[in-house]
């Protein structure tokens, strides 16, 4: 073999392993794909802030909105955000491995939900999802970069029937600073389903009266579908034009 052979392979080599580092000990993550269609479940910020120094005024404020992807596969991510710190952004936010405690405590949620024992660094690849950790949902799909922020996204990877590590309806979110720091979390319950036997119902939020979320989720879900609407406009005036 050439020289210049060897050393092109070696230098793939080398590359492969770096690369095997950015996934899980475990591979990447598995595209989940029998998530319970109309499942939904609901993190909404509690009214006092884990951190409490600095310019935050009250707590942040908002929620996490998740409902079963399309025809079962991953879920859809509804969130929003307002009140955020005048500084230390831009935030970030996970699914922690644990529900935060009654005490609201953000640093007993441990770490990121990370079935795929990836680790934190090196830091996501947002290009490639299914190389980061599962929880990592700003690493995957965008920081808080906006007072208030809103997004719609979709991650194939979480899982919302019990038994995969994925799972995180038993699980909580957690808002830090750039720096990392914890701000503020809260604790996933899942909603009734959205069907006959529950529409209209006005208790539904109460299912699981913790002191960490205390706080009605009615402002935050009234916004993100506004913006849902709100997108259907550029194509109705689209077809006015034509
Ligand atoms: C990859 O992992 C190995 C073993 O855990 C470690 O020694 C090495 O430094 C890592 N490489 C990179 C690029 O992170
Ligand atoms: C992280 O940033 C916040 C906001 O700037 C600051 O108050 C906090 O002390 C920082 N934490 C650490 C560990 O540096
Ligand atoms: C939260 O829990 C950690 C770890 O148990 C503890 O060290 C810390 O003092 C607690 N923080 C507050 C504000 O209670
Ligand atoms: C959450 O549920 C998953 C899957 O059913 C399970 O493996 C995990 O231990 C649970 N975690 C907590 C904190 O209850
Ligand atoms: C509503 O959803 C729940 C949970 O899947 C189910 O048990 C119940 O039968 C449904 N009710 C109706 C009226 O579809
Ligand atoms: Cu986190």
């Amino acid at each position: 073999m050439r020289l210049s052979t060897i050393l092109s392979l070696s230098a793939v080599g080398a590359r492969t392993l770096a690369q095997s580092n950015t996934t899980g000990q475990l591979g990447d993550a598995v595209v989940v794909t029998n998530n319970p269609i109309g499942k939904e479940a609901l993190a909404v910020l509690p009214k006092t802030p884990f951190f409490t120094s600095g310019s935050l005024e009250g707590n942040v404020k908002g929620s996490v909105k998740a409902t079963t992807g399309a025809k079962g596969v991953g879920v859809d991510f509804e969130v929003a955000f307002s009140n955020l710190p005048k500084e230390g952004g831009p935030f970030i936010y996970h699914i922690h491995v644990n529900p935060v405690d009654a005490s609201g405590n953000c640093t007993n949620t441990l770490a990121h939900l990370d079935p795929f024992i990836r680790g934190e660094d090196p830091v996501c690849d947002s290009t490639k999802p299914a190389t980061c950790q599962v929880g990592d949902i700003s690493g995957k799909y965008g920081k808080i970069t906006s007072d208030p922020f809103r997004a719609r996204v979709h991650d194939d990877f979480t899982a919302m029937s019990e038994g995969p590590g994925s799972y995180f309806l038993n699980r909580s979110i957690v808002v830090h600073f750039a720096n990392k720091t914890r701000i503020t979390c809260a604790n996933f319950f899942t909603t009734p389903q959205n069907n006959a036997s529950t529409t209209g119902s006005s208790s539904q939020y109460a299912l699981t009266p913790t002191p960490t979320n205390s706080m009605t989720p009615v402002t935050a879900g009234v916004g993100a579908l506004s913006v849902k609407s709100l997108a259907f406009l550029p194509v109705v005036v689209m077809v006015l034009v034509l």
